[in-house]
């Protein structure tokens, strides 16, 4: 059976990363049109550099919770019928063992170079300006999709999305298109649909299951429920 999971901040909350919406549209203190737009960087990309590097830096410190371990040991079961796509920039899937992952907005340990357009794996901080190990320009940024750009394996995903048989939405707010978008799709295209929220998200209308609490528990439990 193909399965897709598709996951967002909330999933992150009980390893100690913060969600986005869950704090009057403030983000660690600042203001979403700042530090997640074009426009914002172009006005004060220091601002945005320090903003990214912090949150580079802070994946040092935060470890995967049982939430993303079930999902790794969902895909030992499954193989190639699981994919994760994932709305977060953290690397927490990966290094719970997952492998089929898809990070539709980018990784924050990865920089995307402005000029050349390469990605390359980016551990250190941005703010002093780095050359591109590709083009030897400075005109590095943080490999995050923001606000008005295209998400990354949109063909990809939207072909796992209408063939899977089972859709499964973790710890996301269904505020932000085109992942908002993908129950309607997944449902449409003859999927069943459950979500898994600490509380009702914007599209919980649309899925065939609605599950309420912690990821660290719904989602272990879940995946039990599914491989025993
Ligand atoms: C727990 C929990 C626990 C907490 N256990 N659960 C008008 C209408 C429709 C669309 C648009 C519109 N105007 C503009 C648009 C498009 C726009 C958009 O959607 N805007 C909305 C605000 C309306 N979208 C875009 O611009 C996207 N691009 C695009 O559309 O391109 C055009 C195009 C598309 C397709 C084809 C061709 C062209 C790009 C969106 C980029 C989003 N980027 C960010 C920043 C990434 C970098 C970074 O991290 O810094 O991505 S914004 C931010 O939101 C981040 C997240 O990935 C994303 C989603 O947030 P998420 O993951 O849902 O987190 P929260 O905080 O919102 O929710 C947390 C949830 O967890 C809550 O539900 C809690 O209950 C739950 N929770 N603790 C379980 N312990």
């Amino acid at each position: 059976m193909r399965v897709v999971v598709l996951t967002g901040a909330g999933i992150s909350a009980e390893s100690g990363v913060a969600t986005f919406r869950d704090s009057d549209g403030l983000w660690e203190g600042h203001d979403v049109e700042d530090v997640a737009t074009p426009e914002g960087f172009a006005r004060d990309p220091e601002l945005v550099h320090r903003f990214y590097d912090a949150r580079r830096r802070g994946l040092a410190l935060v470890e995967p919770n049982p939430a993303h371990q079930a999902l790794a040991a969902l895909e030992d079961a499954l193989g190639e019928d699981l994919l994760v796509v994932t709305q977060n920039v953290d690397d927490l899937h990966e290094r719970a063992g997952s492998h089929r992952v898809v990070h539709m907005h980018g990784e924050l340990r990865r920089a995307r170079c402005e000029v050349c357009g390469a990605r390359p794996v980016w551990d250190a901080d941005l703010l002093d300006a780095p050359p591109c190990p590709a083009c030897g320009r400075a005109t590095l940024r943080p490999d995050v999709v923001w606000f008005g750009e295209v998400p990354y394996e949109l063909g990809l995903i939207d072909r796992a999305v209408t063939g899977c048989a089972l859709f499964v939405a973790v710890g996301t707010s269904g505020a932000v298109y085109p992942a908002a978008g993908y129950v309607a799709l997944a449902a449409s295209s003859g999927a069943r649909t459950l979500e898994l929220n600490l509380g009702p998200s914007a599209v919980s209308r649309y899925f065939d299951e609605v599950r309420t609490g912690p990821a660290a528990q719904l989602v272990p439990q879940w995946v039990a429920e599914l491989v025993g």
